[in-house]
């Protein structure tokens, strides 16, 4: 699928070397291509893909409970898309326009969506008359496209997000629209749970909200290197947009209302921390849930061949039966090259079947984390997915134990800059905008905002003294 190169020869860089090890590892386990000529497009892979498949179908099972899935265009016309002030500042330098049709100019110019509230809140408009088609909430798995200025990275920072997945909700009411981002956020945690990918909630301040909403809750993930990667938001629009587009219902008494919306996002950078977080010295680890090959079956051959195959493809026949995505390497390498392939990949399981196996009658069973003993081939279905469940919990609790190694509350600013070197500074701050800012300046890093879980003892803000409960993380971000 690669150049023509041998696996074995490309070296993994080692993970205390993250830059290079996530790039190599996104090419040498077959993510994602960055050969694509265009700055900030990538090509993602048939293996890529087929992990992108597994853990958007996640997303999709949350969501599809009380959402509808859609699509809408990717287009904006210009008018539509200058129509909400904040939300055009926050966009024009990122925004891509097709202006001609052929060698035609266009009458009117249009946006390739960085993001679709402008699409889809003037249809809003059309489709909510009452308060019986309240509340609304859609969303779609699109592709947008930023003209990202900052340094673009596969996967983490794209001119074409490949997999935005977008939620818009409409609500009679503020306190509504306010308890679905409440339950935005409860779903990404879910969804982040099940790819046991510990994360932060924070409240962004008000700088750092998304353009046109009342406030934004994201969350954010602990990179190897000690950067945060935000990885989900969900945003309160209140009235924001209503107004604009002139989205109204019309209440019980029969009198016109603006509704009140939220919006929240997530994209492939979802992708970019399961194998940030989760992988190691020799490549990918994937959770049992979202691998595309969940057990990989290696027969150990001495001697005759033949029925060491037959008896791993008896092997398979009876796991694939029991909805185990799995596969037999048949190949004629040794079985080392194979086990060196197959970790690349995060495969979660590897079966070896030997001759001497065979004569005592037991499978060998190594998980992707290197527990490793040998289990009766006749109970094979249940201690494969027995281990399957063991890997979730065994990289769940690896991946907390790593965050809070990464977070520490520090009391000055100079801690702080020492502490943003290598993680999270967890530091008082009073709230008002300007100590905020002062803070990011000296500091050198961005505040992720209030944790919202246990507030602090009363002490003094750093910057202007005041005795506050209030804290802010503060990271260096992706
Ligand atoms: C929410 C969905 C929005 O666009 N409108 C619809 C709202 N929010 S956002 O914060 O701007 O983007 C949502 C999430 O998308 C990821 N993201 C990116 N991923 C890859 N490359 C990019 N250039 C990029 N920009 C944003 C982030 O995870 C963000 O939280
Ligand atoms: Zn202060």
């Amino acid at each position: 699928m690669t150049d023509s190169k041998d696996p074995r020869e490309a070296k993994l860089p080692e993970k205390s070397n993250f830059s290079e090890w996530y790039h190599e590892l996104l090419k040498s386990a077959e993510i994602i291509d960055v050969r694509y000529p265009v700055k900030g497009m990538c090509v993602w892979y048939p293996f890529g893909f087929a992990l992108r498949r597994s853990v958007y179908n996640i997303i999709k099972e949350l969501l599809d409970v009380d959402h509808y899935e859609t699509q809408f265009p990717l287009l904006i016309p210009e008018q539509e898309f200058m129509k909400e002030a904040e939300h055009i500042k926050g966009f024009e330098d990122e925004v891509y326009w097709v202006t001609h049709g052929g060698t035609s100019p266009l009458d009117v110019k249009l946006a390739l969506r960085p993001t679709s509230e402008t699409a889809i809140y003037p249809m809003f408009k059309l489709w909510i008359r009452s308060h019986a088609d309240l509340p609304l909430r859609v969303y779609q798995i699109i592709n947008t496209f930023r003209y990202e200025t900052k340094h673009t990275r596969p996967l983490i920072r794209l001119r074409e997000i490949t997999s935005f997945k977008e939620a818009h909700t409409a609500h009679a009411t503020w306190d509504e629209a306010a308890a679905q981002v409440e339950v935005a956020v409860e779903r990404y945690a879910e969804f982040y749970r099940r790819l046991a990918i510990p994360f932060l909630t924070c409240k962004r301040p008000s700088w750092d909200k998304f353009p046109g909403a009342d406030y934004s809750i994201a969350l954010d993930v602990i990179m190897p290197d000690g950067r945060t990667l935000q990885v989900g938001t969900a945003h309160l629009l209140g009235t924001n947009f209503a107004k604009t587009y002139g989205i109204t219902y019309e209440d019980a008494e029969g009198e016109q209302r603006l509704v009140n919306q939220s919006c929240y996002g997530i994209s492939e950078r979802c992708i970019a921390a399961l194998i940030s977080v989760h992988g190691d010295d020799r490549g990918l680890i994937l959770p049992w849930e979202v691998a595309p090959i969940q057990v990989v079956i290696v027969p150990i051959v001495f001697g005759d061949k033949a029925p060491i195959i037959e008896a791993c493809r008896a092997l398979e026949r009876e796991l694939s039966a029991a909805g185990i995505r799995v596969k037999v390497d048949e190949g004629d390498e040794r079985p080392g090259a194979k086990f060196y392939r197959w970790e690349m990949r995060g495969v979660p399981i590897r079966l070896e079947l030997g001759p001497r196996d065979m004569a005592k009658g037991q499978v060998v069973i190594v998980r992707r984390d290197g527990a490793k003993r040998a289990v009766p081939r006749d109970g094979i279905v249940e201690a494969v997915i027995e281990e399957g469940h063991a890997l979730q919990e065994v990289l769940a609790k690896k991946a907390r134990a790593s965050m809070e190694e990464h977070i520490r509350l520090v009391q000055t600013v100079e801690e702080a800059i020492e502490q943003v070197k290598t993680g999270v500074a967890r530091i008082r701050w009073c709230g008002s905008v300007d100590c905020g800012h002062q803070l990011e300046d000296l500091v050198g890093a961005n505040m992720l905002g209030e944790p919202r879980e246990e507030p602090l003892l009363p002490g003094p803000c750093p910057i202007c003294n005041a005795s506050t409960t209030g804290s802010t993380y503060m990271a260096r971000q992706y």
